[in-house]
């Protein structure tokens, strides 16, 4: 979602915020903008679309200053305009947002009647107008203001402000969405996330919820909600370079897709190492996994369907319940909430807001045990959890998600593995089997891989398509959905998932010619009845694209394409199965060009609801 940077320093700043937002871009992308502070006035420029326009904008008009702040934006009130850009202005206060004011509309009344004319359809504005007018009333001065207005709100926000009359330094604040101060010498910076900032300095602050700061060239004083200054941890982030550089690839989604089997094998190294330890998931995990009896999985979007593949492990591994259910219907629900279940959420980020919000819900309902699978440290989901379990996979920035969801099955594949110990349902063999299929899926991954040319010629043909559907059975059901997903995601064919039983009791209804249908079709025990379903797809002249295993004894016939996935991995076959309907997304999108990496109307990290 929108991204944020802000610095102050003893030079330019204006290059540092460009920067930073091209590498928040992934962020939000509709429109960008900066605010700087020279000569005690507030010089600001945006543009709708991509940060590039709006820095040949910033150039062109000579932007130079030691203080700045910028945004990407990923619009939730009023539409991609200029107007509606941000930074947005109050009487010389600047500000950028992300998130929502849930109470716009009565500030902005109640503004109005003040006098304040607004510019914007945003939410946003009102923020402006509320620190002007704090500060008009002699209410101190920007931060103190500040600290006012965020009580004032209802809604979650991430803020940096900046005023021609306070010269030398910025002031944020942050409610329901992640901010950070990066510390330099002699400079300091605040930003939505570190790799904003990695190209200054590797020092951060993580604010914490109610958290309000200023930010000064020689000095950070951070707040608590009671206005109290606290001291924060500073941590030194890993963040790589090169993992947010696109190296020798055309796409963050590809060079994600080819990084799987070193994500893969980062994710389960520990594994590897010490075998099925329930310290896999935090320092006291053996007691609290012991004495579950149950597990509530809570995710949106592709980590949902992580969850869903791990209901099969669970429950034939661990032999307990396994429920999953999409966050943001969660959070609303009065759920039955058994204090003996475990509630595991699932998200790349560690930031989403649903599922930040379905886990506060379930700690109200008396969940005491949780549990976070995340891919971003220290942020906001696994720092509100007991337990949690890092997915290494890296920076991931293309917005359609690849190696997380891959790491993410790996984690809870691990997971169900060591309930199943714990509730002494696995025998040594067993146990030792499981970690052999672990040990060899990063290979079993790459070899998925090595299909892309089968997998283009495919692409070829479903770029001109309208439509698809996916279909699968058991552990492969939740492999189509996410198949589907990716599809519509990148490429924006409409395309659905059903399990293939399914298929008679409506969908068959949309089967004809121009209908592909991709079928994940491993080598198990549900092998002849998907083969069944497919003679019900042929029957009506739909044409199938089979994804099979190379041990499974069918062939092409007219109507029937097939690619050979590696041969079956048992249990962690969902994960190999992965891999050509990414590949498969990707090269339609690539043909039908569209923008692989920014599809229209969507972001990544999605901190608002
Ligand atoms: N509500 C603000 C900011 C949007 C945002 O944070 N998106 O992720 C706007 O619409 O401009």
């Amino acid at each position: 979602m929108c991204g944020i940077v802000g610095a102050i320093a003893d030079r330019d700043v204006v290059p540092v915020l460009i920067e930073g937002l091209k590498r928040l871009e992934y962020r939000g992308y509709d429109s960008a903008g900066i605010a700087v502070v020279n000569d005690r006035d507030v010089r600001r420029v945006r543009r709708t679309g991509r940060v590039a326009e709006m820095a040949d904008a910033a150039a062109a008009e000579g932007f130079h200053a030691s203080l700045g702040i910028g945004h990407t934006r990923w619009a939730t009130h009023g539409g991609v305009t200029e107007a509606n850009a941000h930074p947005h202005i109050s009487h010389g206060i600047a500000l950028v947002h992300n998130g929502i004011i849930e109470n716009h509309e009565e500030q902005r009344e109640k503004l109005g009647a003040l006098g304040y004319a607004f510019e914007s359809q945003t939410d946003t504005e009102v923020i402006a107008h509320l620190i002007h007018h704090h500060l008009k009333q002699g209410n101190g001065d920007l931060l103190g203001a500040l600290q006012r207005v965020v009580k004032e709100l209802t809604g979650a926000y991430a803020l940096a402000v900046i005023s021609r009359a306070e010269p030398g330094r910025m002031v944020c604040a942050r409610m329901g969405c992640p901010l950070l101060i990066g510390l330099g010498e002699g400079e300091n910076f605040v930003a939505s996330d570190v790799s904003a900032v990695v190209q200054a300095t590797r020092n951060v602050v993580f604010l914490e919820e109610g958290d309000t700061a200023e930010v000064a060239r020689d000095g950070v004083r951070v707040y608590d909600r009671n206005d109290q200054p606290v001291e924060r941890e500073t941590h030194v982030s890993s963040v790589s370079l090169s993992s947010l550089e696109l190296g020798p690839y055309r796409h963050f989604m590809q060079k994600e897709i080819h990084e799987q089997p070193r994500a893969i094998g980062d994710t389960i190294e520990a594994t590897i190492d010490g075998g099925f330890v329930p310290e896999l998931f935090g320092r006291n995990a053996a007691a609290v996994l012991e004495g579950i009896e149950g597990v509530q999985i809570l995710a949106c979007g592709t980590s949902y369907y992580a969850g869903l593949t791990a209901r099969y492990w669970i429950e034939g591994m661990a032999g307990m319940p396994c429920s999953v259910e999409i966050a943001s219907e969660y959070r609303y629900r009065q759920a039955y909430a058994d204090p003996k279940h475990l509630v595991v959420t699932i998200s790349q980020s560690g930031e989403t807001l649903d599922t930040m919000e379905a886990l506060k819900h379930a700690k109200s309902l008396g969940r005491a045990h949780t549990l976070s699978i995340c891919n971003v440290p220290e942020s906001a989901i696994p720092r509100a959890s007991e337990l949690v379990c890092y997915t290494r996979a890296g920076a991931e920035i293309g917005v359609a998600s690849t190696k997380a969801f891959t790491t993410q099955l790996a984690a809870l594949f691990q997971l169900a593995v060591v309930l199943a110990k714990l509730r002494g349902r696995l025998g040594a063999d067993d146990e030792a089997q499981c970690l052999e299929q672990l040990r060899q899926l990063p290979g079993g991954v790459q070899q998925a891989l090595n299909l892309e040319p089968q997998v283009v010629a495919w692409a070829e043909k479903f770029a001109a398509k309208q439509n698809a559907l996916f279909l699968g059975r058991g552990l492969h059901y939740p492999i189509a959905l996410e198949g589907a997903l990716k599809l519509k995601e990148i490429s924006y064919i409409h395309a659905e998932a059903y399990p293939a039983g399914e298929l008679k009791h409506g969908p068959l209804a949309l089967v004809d010619s121009a209908m592909p249908v991709v079928v994940i079709a491993p080598n198990n025990s549900l092998l002849e009845k998907v083969k069944s379903n497919m003679q019900e797809v042929r029957a009506r002249g739909g044409e199938l694209f089979v994804f099979a295993d190379q041990d499974s004894n069918f062939g092409e016939s007219e109507g029937v394409h097939v690619i050979r996935t590696p041969r079956h991995v048992g249990l962690l076959s969902p994960v190999v199965h992965t891999i050509p309907v990414q590949l498969l997304a990707y090269h339609t999108a690539l043909a039908r060009g569209t923008d692989v990496d920014k599809p229209r109307n969507l972001a990544k990290s999605v901190t608002v609801e």
